[in-house]
């Protein structure tokens, strides 16, 4: 029985999300049917290097493509970058009708539906675009504002402590949590602190194992600041790239992180970073591990952000608790933003 456009774009959104969350790439997917509705080919994008989904699907139809639909996730793509033009690939392929759920934001590789219409194809905007936004909505963000999709991750007390009154923060929430951050970590283009936290934290910042091993790819590790880290300092120990971005200004180190190819920016610096980047509204997202443990004075995860009053607290909407071990992990963003 052949299956609606609802399920089949569904099955695209299915696939998309088997591919793995990571900058640089957007995770898409793409269902093939043949002339007479049955699904002969489903593909999804592996990341950056490797085929897009199109070409994943079309491999698996071959010849039964011929005549044909394509459904997408994403417009199909017009460019050569690292690989061929997909509108190319489904027009040698004989498809005859294009689906796909998110225009592609991007203009050098946008086109894809204009060259596919112009050969004869016939191409719309399929269904599902909200849930096909979702798999994507830190690239999108990225590619539509032109600067980097921030989550702000702090790891405190319940008292809003991230560390105690003599420096020491190893560690505030448990092994969960922080294996938790990792995966954070990883799906991001970019670890952001600032030169105070590399200062006195000396962190790695790198993404690892359950064993400690570091992963083989690596978020860029971004140090914003004046001051100069000690030539042993772990960001210098060749795990990872680091990029040092000698300013004070959020927009401008966004700007010279966004440079480099990151669409998504994990800040991961202390309190005077965050407030900067709060009060500049440049804070998409905020990811708060909260441990079950009480200080009563030391560091505050967040430095003034130049309210006096209760009706001038920034707030945020709550999108995801999740409790992990012993503590919580709130995702919230702040209001009025997607
Ligand atoms: C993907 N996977 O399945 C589709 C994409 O660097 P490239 O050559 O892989 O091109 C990446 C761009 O191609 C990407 O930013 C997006 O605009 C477009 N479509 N990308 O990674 C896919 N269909
Ligand atoms: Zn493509």
């Amino acid at each position: 029985m052949t299956q609606t456009a609802t399920a089949l774009m569904q099955r695209a959104i299915d696939a998309a999300v088997l591919g793995v969350e990571a900058d640089p790439n957007p995770r898409v997917g793409c269902v093939l049917t043949d002339a007479g509705g049955e699904v002969v080919g489903v593909g999804h994008h592996r990341g950056a290097g490797t085929p897009h989904a199109e070409v994943d699907a079309l491999q698996q139809a071959g010849g039964a493509a011929r005549g044909g639909t394509a459904w997408v996730t994403l417009e199909p793509c017009d460019h050569t970058g690292r690989t061929g033009p997909c509108s190319v690939a489904l027009l040698d392929a004989g498809v005859a009708r294009v689906r796909y759920a998110v225009p592609e934001p991007w203009s050098e590789a946008a086109g894809g539906s204009a060259r596919l219409a112009a050969a004869g194809v016939d191409v719309a905007v399929g269904p599902l675009r909200e849930e096909a936004e979702t798999v994507n909505r830190t690239w999108l963000h990225a590619r539509r504002t032109g600067r980097p999709f921030v989550t702000w991750k702090s790891a405190s007390t319940l008292d809003g402590r991230s560390a105690a009154a003599d420096g020491s923060s190893r560690w505030v929430t448990g092994e969960p949590a922080r294996a938790d951050v990792h995966a954070l970590r990883a799906r991001c283009g970019a670890v952001l602190v600032g030169t105070g936290t590399a200062l006195a934290d000396d962190p790695a910042l790198t993404v690892r194992d359950g064993s400690g091993a570091p992963s083989a790819r690596q978020p860029l590790r971004v140090v914003v600041g004046t001051r100069r880290l000690p030539a042993d300092a772990r960001l210098h120990d060749g795990t990872a790239e680091t990029l040092v971005v000698p300013t004070h200004d959020p927009a401008a180190a966004l700007d010279a992180v966004h440079a480099t190819g990151v669409h998504h920016v994990l800040l991961e610096g202390g309190p005077t970073l965050a407030a900067a980047f709060l009060r500049a509204g440049l804070v998409d997202e905020v990811v708060a591990y909260v441990a079950p443990a009480l200080l009563g004075g030391g560091s505050p995860t967040v430095g003034d952000l130049g309210g006096t009053s209760i009706e001038d607290a920034l707030r945020l909407e709550t999108t995801d608790v999740t409790v992990l071990g012993g503590d919580v992990r709130i995702t919230a963003r702040p209001l009025g933003r997607s």
